[in-house]
C-alpha cells in the first residue's frame, strides 16, 4: 500500500460551510485513518479478515453514536459531524463505516430511543467505547427488501421470551457481543430485542466467499429456543415503523460515506493521471481523460451539496425518509460510476490492490444493496411522488 496523500477535492469551496468543530472532527479521524488503517486495510480485505484491533481506537476517535447524548458516553455531536465521521471512514473503506454506522445508527440508536433507562446505562456507554459491539438483526433468508414479511417469531412463557428464527446478512455478526433483533410476538406485531451472546440457542455463523466488503465481518443470526429475559424486549416501540426509523439514521450516514469513498477513488486517479506518461505526455493532459476527471468531480460536488443541506435538515429535524432515500441513492450510484471511471484511468494498475479503487468498487456492490436497494428507494421516491405505493 502506498502512502497515504489523501486531500479532499472542494471545487465550490464547501469548507467554508463547516464550523470550527467540524473541521477538527474531520482532521482528527482522518489522521487517524491515515496512521491506523490505510497501512494494514488493503492486506485485512485481501486476507478477508476484519481487523478486530481496531474497535479500541474507533471508540476513541468517537465513530460509535457520535450523536448520542454525552451522559451516555457518546459525543453528543451534531448530525453533519456523524455526516463527516461516516466519510472519513468510507474514504478508507465501506466495511469500516458498516462497523461504525451499524454500532451507532442500528444498535445504539434503538436502545437509546426505544429502551428503557435501564437498558441505556447498561449498554450504551460499553458500546459508545468499543467495550462491547453490536449488530441489527432484520433481513431474513426469505425476507430482504420485504422486511415486514419476517418469521422470526417469540412467545411469551411467563417470566421469559421463546426466541425463534434466523436473520441473514448481518453485519458485525461474527463477533458481536449483542444484537438487537426485530421478531413478531404471537399477535404478529413486530418488536425489538437484545440478544446476548452466550445465551443458549443463539449461534453466529459467518458468511463466507464474499468479493465485497472483506474487511467486514457479516454472518447469520440462528435462534433456536432461545430464553431471552423479559428486560431485554425494547418497551417503547411496536411495528415495522421501529427498525425502518433506525434505518434512516444510518441511510443518512451512508449517503455522507459513499461520498468519501467516491472522493478517494477520484483523488487517486487525478494523482496518477498526473503522473502517467504515454505518447511522452501524462495521461492527464488528453481530453478523454481530463472528461472523465471533470465529470466525477462534477458528480462528487453535486453529492456533496445534496448532502450538506439533508445534513442541515437532518440537525433541525426536518429530514424525511424519502429525502434520505433520495441521498443514499444518489450518492451510491455516482460513488459507482466514479469508481468504475477511476478504474479506467489507472488501466491495468487499477485492478491491483496497489490502488484502493477495485477495493471501493466491490465493496460498492453491497452498500447499493443493503439498507434498501437501489431501486427500493427509488420506489420511496415515486410513492412520495404520487402517493401511490408500487411496493405490491
Ligand atoms: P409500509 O407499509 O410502507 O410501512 C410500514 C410501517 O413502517 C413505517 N415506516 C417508517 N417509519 C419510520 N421511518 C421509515 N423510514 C419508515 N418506512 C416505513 C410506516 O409509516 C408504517 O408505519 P405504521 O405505523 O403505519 O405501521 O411498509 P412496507 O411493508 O410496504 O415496506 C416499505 C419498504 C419497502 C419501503 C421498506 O420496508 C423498505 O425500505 N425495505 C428495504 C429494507 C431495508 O432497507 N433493509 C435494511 C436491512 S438493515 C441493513 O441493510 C444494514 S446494512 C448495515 C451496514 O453494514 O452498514
Ligand atoms: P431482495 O429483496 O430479494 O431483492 C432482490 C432484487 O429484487 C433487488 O434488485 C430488489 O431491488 C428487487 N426487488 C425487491 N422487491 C422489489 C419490488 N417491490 N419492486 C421492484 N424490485 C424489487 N441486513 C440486516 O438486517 N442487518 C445487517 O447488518 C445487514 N448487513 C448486510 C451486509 C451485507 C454485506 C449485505 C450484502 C447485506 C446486508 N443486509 C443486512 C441485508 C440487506 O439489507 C439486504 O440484502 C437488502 O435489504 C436486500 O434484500 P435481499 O438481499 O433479500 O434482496
Amino acid at each position: 500500500m502506498r502512502t497515504d496523500r489523501f486531500q479532499h477535492p472542494d471545487h465550490y469551496l464547501m469548507d467554508e460551510l463547516l464550523t470550527e468543530e467540524h473541521k477538527l472532527i474531520r482532521d482528527t479521524v482522518r489522521a487517524w485513518v491515515k496512521k491506523e488503517l490505510s497501512p494494514i486495510i488493503e492486506d485485512y480485505a485481501q486476507r478477508a479478515e476484519f481487523p478486530k484491533h481496531i474497535i479500541r481506537g474507533l471508540g476513541e476517535i468517537g465513530a460509535f453514536g457520535p450523536s448520542l447524548p454525552a451522559e451516555y458516553g457518546c459525543g453528543g455531536m451534531d448530525q453533519i459531524s456523524y455526516g463527516i465521521i461516516m466519510q472519513e471512514l468510507e474514504r478508507c473503506d465501506s466495511g469500516i463505516r458498516s462497523t461504525a454506522s451499524v454500532q451507532g445508527s442500528l444498535v445504539m440508536y434503538p436502545i437509546y430511543k426505544y429502551g428503557s433507562e435501564a437498558q441505556r446505562h447498561k449498554y450504551l456507554p460499553k458500546l459508545a467505547s468499543g467495550e462491547m459491539m453490536g449488530c441489527f438483526g432484520l433481513t431474513e433468508p426469505d425476507h430482504g427488501s420485504n422486511p415486514g414479511g419476517m418469521t422470526t417469531n417469540f412467545k411469551d412463557m411467563g417470566d421469559h421470551y421463546l426466541l425463534n428464527g434466523a436473520k441473514m446478512w448481518i453485519s458485525n455478526a461474527p463477533f458481536a457481543d449483542i444484537a438487537v433483533v426485530w421478531a413478531k410476538n404471537e399477535a404478529g406485531k413486530i418488536h425489538g430485542l437484545i440478544v446476548e451472546r452466550g445465551m443458549e440457542g443463539f449461534t453466529t455463523p459467518e458468511t463466507h466467499n464474499k468479493w465485497s466488503l472483506r474487511a467486514s465481518a457479516t454472518g447469520e443470526l440462528v435462534f433456536d429456543n432461545v430464553k431471552v429475559p423479559k428486560e431485554n424486549l425494547l418497551p417503547n416501540i411496536s411495528g415495522l415503523k421501529g427498525p425502518m426509523g433506525c434505518l434512516d439514521s444510518a441511510r443518512y450516514g451512508i449517503a455522507w460515506g459513499a461520498i468519501g469513498a467516491a472522493m478517494d477513488c477520484y483523488d487517486s486517479a487525478l494523482n496518477y493521471a498526473k503522473e502517467r506518461i504515454q505518447f511522452d505526455k501524462p495521461i492527464a493532459a488528453f481530453q478523454l481523460t481530463q472528461k472523465k476527471l471533470a465529470e466525477m468531480l462534477t458528480e462528487i460536488t453535486k453529492a456533496q451539496l445534496l448532502t450538506w443541506r439533508l445534513g442541515v435538515l437532518k440537525n433541525e429535524d426536518r429530514a424525511t425518509t424519502p429525502q434520505i432515500s433520495m441521498a443514499k441513492r444518489n450518492n451510491v450510484e455516482m460513488a459507482l460510476h466514479v469508481a468504475r471511471e477511476a478504474r479506467q484511468i489507472h488501466g491495468g494498475m487499477g485492478i491491483t490492490g496497489e490502488y484502493p479503487i477495485m477495493r471501493h468498487m466491490m465493496n460498492l456492490e453491497s452498500v447499493v444493496t443493503y439498507e434498501g436497494t437501489h431501486d427500493i428507494h427509488l420506489l420511496i421516491t415515486g410513492m412520495d411522488i404520487t402517493g401511490m405505493p408500487a411496493f405490491r
